[in-house]
């Protein structure tokens, strides 16, 4: 019997009675769940400018999941990193096949070339990149420019669909106006109908936080989703679905003083906190955050949320795997 295992094994060949545990009843993820305070990640992203020249590569601090055995990822699927570019900075052009967002911390007029289009930033605004489009940064401003990344690293990695090029120039060759998309794309419910393209991944490159925050105040007195409160997806303007083909990116509000129910489901996230101070437990661990903290959530973990503050509302903005989990039919939630 043992000797036939060691010559299956030696053969590339296991039983199915070896890999029952396998089967598991329900996702049991390597990633756990985990928060990067912002107090850290502030000093660490500092101390990074000061002794990191932005070469050939981002400044950019990569957050590995410590269930994740050192793999650049902070979920399964998503990388998160904190990013910066200190006045005068140009980070090289290049593109890959992962697809990214930013979601500007700090810092006001720095930019994002993206396919030749510069999308100018300022703190609160979601800023894409689809896949496969070049782009380089560029803070023209006199003081520094803080942003999270989200890239699906690890879900292209996983599918073996990495590829990456540096661009011959520093910068790629701007060929639109300035925020061209948000004039084209941003007026809210409003296609313009000559633009034929259908990008799989939104062609407004831009949601700025003045439109964000205008619709969260609008609806703060709904009573909206017992679980993730005054909740919006970012929406792809000509077809409402996701931002992107593997990642969807949400904005959320905890009123003051308010507590969501608990609950899980399939696909994981990554939590960026914007304001407010709070608390998610998650599988019975107590996560407090305020603003900068990064959270992150594994697929099918039960979690609440509450905000702390009886007088300040909580914005809470993730990037979430859901569109490849409900494109394959994995989608399930549950009620805690
Ligand atoms: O700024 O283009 O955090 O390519 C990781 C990979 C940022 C970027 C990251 C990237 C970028
Ligand atoms: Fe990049």
């Amino acid at each position: 019997m043992r000797d036939f295992h060691e010559r299956m094994h030696a053969a590339g060949v296991y039983g199915l009675w070896e890999l029952a545990s396998q089967m598991t009843k329900h996702p049991e993820p390597k990633a756990v769940a985990h928060i990067w305070k912002a107090s850290l990640l502030d000093a660490m992203i500092r101390e990074a400018g000061e002794v990191v020249p932005v070469g050939e590569e981002r400044r950019a601090l990569q957050l590995f999941n410590p269930g994740l055995d050192g793999r650049w990822a902070t979920t399964n699927t998503m990388i998160a990193a904190i990013q910066l570019l200190l006045p005068g900075e140009t980070a090289r052009a290049h593109r890959h096949t992962p697809t990214a967002i930013r979601f500007i911390m700090e810092g006001d007029g720095a930019y994002t070339a993206v396919d030749g289009e510069r999308v100018y930033m300022r703190p609160g605004d979601l800023v894409l990149t689809p896949s496969w489009a070049w782009h380089d940064h560029g803070n023209e401003t006199d003081t520094p420019v803080v942003w999270m990344d989200g890239l699906d690293v690890p879900l292209v990695q996983f599918l073996n669909a990495m590829f990456f090029q540096m661009h011959d120039a520093r910068e790629f060759p701007l060929t639109k106006a300035h925020n061209a998309s948000e004039r084209l794309h941003g007026a809210g419910g409003l296609t313009p109908t000559w633009v034929k393209e259908r990008p799989r991944s939104s062609p407004l490159l831009l949601y700025s936080w003045e439109a964000t925050w205008k619709s969260l105040q609008a609806l703060r007195d709904e009573k909206g989703d017992e679980h993730d409160g005054i909740a919006f997806e970012y929406t792809h303007p000509q077809t409402g679905g996701p931002v992107l083909p593997t990642m969807s990116c949400w904005i959320q509000m905890l009123r003051p003083g308010e507590r969501l129910r608990a609950h899980r489901h399939t696909g994981s996230a990554v939590y960026c906190v914007v304001q407010g101070t709070g608390e998610t437990i998650i599988d019975g661990r107590r996560f407090a955050w305020e603003k900068g903290d990064i959270l992150t959530l594994p697929s099918w973990a039960l979690h609440e949320h509450a905000n702390r503050s009886s007088r300040d509302p909580a914005v809470l903005f993730s990037i979430q795997d859901r569109p490849v989990v409900e494109a394959l039919g994995l989608y399930r939630e549950e009620a805690g």
